[in-house]
């Protein structure tokens, strides 16, 4: 079917976006299979990180009062400041909001116990059914963290078949203990018996080959897609400090053994407010030369990056340009609002045409996949409409077709692609 009119455009690729299903890279979802570890519930979604920080602004409560109440306190709290004192207009907000319409529940309930009584009657497994269904997701990339003693102790005690039973969850490996705190992580791996040294030098082949043994271990363990890290604005590379050392000898080798990429999420100043816990991060802008001198270094290694610091998109989507074994995905964190996305996502479109991964949800709360998918569904469809309008105002015959295929690289296969699965 041949596009000839902007009307048409707009409808088909609008259509077309919300009918692909998702293929969601980075998220802190969890398989039902891990129990409580998956998040779900209206108390959940109202004590998401993002709204603390938001709630803590307007609140009369000392950071130390809003802690020690329990969570169903916390989310009431943050229900009758945030959505009843104000309009809740911030994209943190607006997700609620947003999720409630689509899982068919009244906006503004008079009290929470309204929400809670509709979570009953669904369980893990029903409501995951329901989520990814009303999201159109068709599967997503969990957060799998080694170094959390209840997360590590599950996947020891379970078989890891049993844990990955869902074929809808996938696991990413997750170091940043390795190489954020190696003095820290250095004593736990020791104690799980593998012999390093805290003081690691250059040329220390016993450590060097055991924490790669460790690295690839885990891989194996997980069936990790990718290597994952978050990385402060601090960030460089090559530089004097274990990071570099245990990336270039240990993390990035177990990679290319096992053929799969390192993802880099760059640019969080943490804790910068350890007053408000896990909202406490900040964003930094970071070097971007870092990512070049990888990418350089490593030609037969793929790297799969975002920055946190709107500053640092630019210089990126310019790096992908150079670099193959470099792909950009997602808006991060505060970036992950509207506005940014959309000006980044033109960004992405117009210097790197379709070989991008626009964005990823970052969900932590099963629920959150329709907001989070939700909104940056219309944004993504109206910067593609734009994109396309521009070639069909050249004279390009476009095909309803080839925005069925752009879409589905956009929003799955690209990834599949990038990590040599499928
Ligand atoms: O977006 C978030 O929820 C952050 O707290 C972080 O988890 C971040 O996405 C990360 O993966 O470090
Ligand atoms: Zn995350």
């Amino acid at each position: 079917e041949l596009i000839v009119s902007s009307t048409q455009l707009k409808d088909s690729v609008s259509r077309t976006v919300n009918e692909t299903a998702i293929t969601d890279i980075h998220t802190h979802l969890y398989a039902p299979q891990f129990g409580d570890f998956l998040l779900y519930g209206i108390d959940e979604q109202l004590t998401y990180h993002y709204l603390v920080a938001e709630v803590m602004r307007h609140s009369p409560l000392s950071y130390e009062e809003f802690w020690g109440l329990s969570k169903r306190q916390q989310a009431e709290h943050i229900w009758q400041v945030l959505f009843l004192e104000h309009s809740p207009y911030s994209e943190a907000c607006r997700g609620v909001l947003t999720t409630l319409q689509h899982l068919g529940l009244e906006a503004k309930a008079c009290n929470l116990e309204v929400y809670r009584e509709w979570y009953r009657s669904y369980t893990r497994e029903t409501l995951v059914d329901l989520v990814f269904q009303t999201a159109n997701v068709k599967e997503v990339v969990m957060t799998n963290d080694p170094f959390d003693e209840a997360e590590r102790s599950l996947w020891l005690s379970q078989s890891s078949d049993q844990l990955r039973k869902d074929a809808r969850f996938h696991a990413a490996l997750r170091l940043d203990p390795l190489l954020n705190d190696w003095p820290a992580s250095s004593r736990k791996l020791r104690e799980w018996g593998y012999d390093v040294k805290e003081d690691l030098l250059e040329g220390d082949e016993r450590s060097i080959a055991e924490v790669t043994r460790f690295v690839t271990e885990w891989i194996g363990r997980m069936n990790a897609l990718y290597v994952a890290v978050s990385l402060p604005n601090s960030f460089h590379y090559p530089f004097e400090d274990t990071r570099s050392l245990l990336m270039r000898h240990c993390v990035i080798p177990a990679c290319s053994q096992a053929d799969i990429p390192l993802a880099l999420m760059i640019g969080v100043k943490r804790q910068v407010n350890p007053s408000l816990g896990p909202a406490g991060d900040m964003v930094g802008r970071a070097d971007i030369e870092a990512v070049e001198r990888l990418c350089w270094e490593f030609p037969n290694n793929r790297f799969l990056v975002t920055m946190l610091s709107r500053e640092n998109q630019y210089e990126l989507a310019v790096l992908a340009r150079k670099f193959r074994n470099l792909m950009v995905f997602g808006n991060w964190w505060f970036l992950n609002t509207p506005s940014f996305i959309k000006e980044i996502t033109q960004m992405r479109f117009e210097l790197l045409g379709t070989s991008v991964i626009p964005q990823h949800s970052d969900a932590r709360i099963l629920e959150q996949l329709v907001y989070k998918w939700n909104h940056s569904r219309r944004v993504i469809a109206s910067v593609l409409s734009e994109q396309y309008q521009k070639i069909l105002d050249a004279g390009w015959p476009l095909e309803a077709d080839d925005i069925k295929r752009d879409v589905a690289d956009l929003l799955s296969n690209n990834f599949w692609r990038f990590i040599h699965r499928k």
